[in-house]
């Protein structure tokens, strides 16, 4: 049996709609980022998508999308292995493996679950609910020991946490998975609605002008930052001065994260500032970071063939480390190996 320790980066993002400045900065940097750093993973995570109902004639062209946009954001297949969760069947049988591992008490606890279903949980699917049994193995099957995610994930991390380490200490296999860390800092890690700054950017709000997408025109996002809500206060010289003041928070977030500095640094440069001066500059930086990764994005649309290719490879790579962990797992459980 293998002991591995070896740094290695799993992260994934599902193919349910345009990719938003939240999913940019809270993910596809990071990403990009780390593949220097670690063996990386990234997949697309179509196997997620459809707890909720996803129209199956669209679905390949929405995980290209995603494939799209993680080349357009600076991933490089060379070096990171890119794929379709449904291509590695490692995922799905690994998860029904946690599913008797996880219990009950622990998923009644997910917060993103309640967020989702609402007011009529008896109504979505059983998968909704057992998302992140799933997202455990995702992370668990290549043994990886860093997640890139959003804050909103950090949750899940922490049950993908307590399954590895019930999953070794009730088969007394210790050690066999790694209890993986998100890697969740800086003001990217919780990007809020342009219009309440209460809520998380998301994919799903109804209002496009709510978000930032990927694939947005200069004029769009020019149109978005002007009509962000914000309050008449100019900007304070310190973070903590912001912390009644979501929106104007969300604001210099973005632009930080967008520079890449701290939210500190920002505010002694726009200290004094009012939202009529600084909106114009974000706006203006966001597209000077955002246009070239939409136009990427649309490059690479143009050519499927490239993309299918680029995935069928990764999920060969990706198969070659989640198939061996399965076999110890089956091994491990006492299942038939054959
Ligand atoms: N607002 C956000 N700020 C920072 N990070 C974010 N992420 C999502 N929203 C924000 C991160 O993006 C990655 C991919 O997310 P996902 O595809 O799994 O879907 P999600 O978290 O459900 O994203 P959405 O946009 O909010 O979609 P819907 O509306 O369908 O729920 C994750 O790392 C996530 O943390």
């Amino acid at each position: 049996m293998t002991t591995h320790r070896h740094p290695r980066v799993l992260s994934g993002v599902q193919p349910t709609g345009d990719l938003h400045l939240g999913n940019y900065l809270g993910a596809l940097v990071k990403f990009t980022r780390l593949q220097h750093e670690m063996e990386t993973f990234i997949f697309v995570a179509d196997l997620h998508a459809v707890t909720q109902w996803q129209d199956p004639k669209l679905l390949k062209s929405q995980v290209r999308e995603i494939a799209a946009a993680y080349l357009a954001a600076g991933l490089d297949p060379e070096i990171a292995t890119i794929f379709p969760q449904s291509a590695v069947p490692e995922h799905a049988e690994l998860a029904w493996v946690f599913n008797c591992v996880a219990r009950l008490g622990w998923l009644d606890r997910m917060t993103q679950f309640k967020d989702k279903a609402g007011k009529h949980k008896e109504r979505e699917s059983v998968g909704l609910y057992t998302y992140p049994v799933l997202q455990a193995a995702d992370i668990l099957i290549y043994k990886a020991t860093h997640v890139p995610v959003g804050e909103d994930q950090k949750q899940h991390l922490e049950l993908t946490r307590d399954i590895a380490q019930k999953f070794n200490h009730d088969f007394e296999v210790p050690d066999f998975f790694p209890l993986p860390e998100a890697v969740i800092e800086g003001p990217g890690a919780r990007i809020m609605s342009l219009r309440d700054g209460s809520s998380k950017m998301s994919k799903s709000d109804p209002s496009d002008y709510s978000r930032i997408n990927l694939t947005d025109d200069a004029d769009a996002i020019l149109q978005k930052v002007r009509k962000a809500r914000t309050d008449p206060e100019p900007l304070p010289e310190t973070p903590d001065e912001l912390k009644e003041r979501p929106e104007a928070q969300n604001l210099v977030g973005i632009y930080a994260a967008l520079e890449g500095r701290t939210t500190a640094e920002v505010l002694t440069e726009f200290a004094g500032v009012g939202f009529g001066q600084f909106k114009p500059r974000l706006a203006d930086l966001a597209v000077a970071k955002l246009s070239p990764i939409g136009d990427a994005m649309r490059r690479f649309m143009a050519d499927p063939a490239e993309i299918d290719r680029i995935l069928a490879t990764g999920a060969g790579r990706a198969r070659e480390v989640a198939a061996p962990t399965l076999a110890e797992v089956k091994s491990i459980v006492g299942y038939w190996a054959g």
